[in-house]
């Protein structure tokens, strides 16, 4: 295998943990001797061992057998190796420590505590350094974390689910399933990409979500994140599966601006908006949002619903195209991203 072949197979495994390993980016690490792979190692979970670390451990059960010394080998890795002492140490030194003398990068890290350092670090203690062989593929598989870095902000969609009427819901608060089976479990999918889930009070109360991935792979959940400021967190609190396992942060306001920041700081690359009408639309207005996914069902409402936009073409005038649609079972899903972005 020569070296393009080698980083498109670590490109290939990493993107199997892309669940578990999130908001982490994925990272696949092979050492290799005269191009033939001596160990492997990935970032399989959220603050554990990164990628370059788990190969030398592989490696080292190979020491004296397939090789002697690791200057014999080369480190192929898709992510530039960490300079930062983060969860597990420094990817950088612990390679130089290691004795490697090359190092091929599919892609600089764009987080600003890495970029660029790992590989001064590398270079300063004259380990040979070659960056770019398939960066796109990197970033592509990579994009809310690249996103994040690149933007400071999270990536944000807004997913709603409306009837062919365009209604959220009864004015009553009677509960309805509005989209379909097939449409509802593309929903779980889409929430184990997310690395959070936003919603408010309205959807609390009128859903009783308990809002996490339910797929059948393992996943890192998303965290949950509660906009309200008229929920009292009191008696209710108990018996609301939302409130169960995964994380919970309770925002008491409805300030956007001010949640972006911190979810930033938190380490949130995505977040997917599950909310009502209300809160949505709010999210839409800020110009914050990137994608907007609709399930359309095939039933209507009628008068007794209520619309998800109060005026027409309420998707178009806040700014966003249709990209693709598909149909789910008996509905459709419409994709819409922000005029000129990918
Ligand atoms: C690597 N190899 O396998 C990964 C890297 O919180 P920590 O300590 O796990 O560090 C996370 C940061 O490290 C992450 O934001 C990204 O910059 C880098 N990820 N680096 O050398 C890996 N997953
Ligand atoms: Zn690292």
């Amino acid at each position: 295998m020569n070296y393009e072949e080698i980083m498109l197979r670590a490109i290939s495994e990493a993107g199997k943990y892309k669940y578990t390993a999130k908001p982490n980016p994925v990272v696949g690490a092979i050492l290799v001797k005269d191009k033939e792979i001596i160990s492997e190692g990935y970032h399989i979970r959220y603050g554990k061992n990164h990628a370059e670390i788990n190969a030398l451990i592989n490696a080292n059960k190979h020491k004296n057998k397939k090789f002697n010394d690791f200057s014999e080998l080369t480190l192929i890795c898709t992510l530039e190796p960490c300079s930062h002492i983060g969860k597990t140490g420094s990817c950088a030194h612990a390679i130089v420590k290691s004795g490697i003398k090359k190092v091929i990068i599919g892609s600089i890290d764009p987080n600003p505590k890495v970029s660029g350092k790992g590989i001064q670090i590398l270079k300063e203690n004259n380990v040979h350094v070659d960056v770019g062989i398939h960066q796109d593929l990197v970033a592509k598989q990579n994009k809310f974390f690249f996103y994040r870095h690149i933007n400071n902000k999270p990536y944000i969609t807004v997913k709603i689910a409306s009837s062919l009427d365009g209604k959220s819901h009864y004015e009553n608060h009677e509960r309805v399933f509005i989209t379909c089976e097939e449409a509802r479990s593309d929903v779980q999918l889409l929430r184990a990409e997310y690395d959070a889930i936003l919603t408010g009070t309205n959807t609390l109360l009128n859903d009783n979500p308990r809002m996490n991935a339910r797929v059948n792979f393992a996943v890192n959940q998303p965290e949950k994140i509660l906009m309200s400021t008229s929920f009292s967190l009191g008696a209710n609190k108990s018996e609301m599966p939302f409130f169960e396992g995964e994380r919970v942060t309770h925002f008491q306001h409805n300030d956007i601006d001010c949640v972006i920041p911190i979810m930033l700081e938190n380490d949130k690359c995505s977040i997917l908006v599950e909310a009502g009408p209300k809160l949505a639309n709010s999210f839409l207005k800020t110009g914050y949002v990137d994608e907007l996914i609709i399930y359309k069902s095939q039933n209507e409402l009628g008068e007794n619903g209520v619309s998800w936009f109060i005026q027409d073409n309420a998707v178009e005038n806040y700014g966003f195209k249709l990209e693709s649609s598909c149909k789910i079972g008996s509905d459709l899903k419409e994709i819409y991203k922000k005029n000129g972005k990918e």
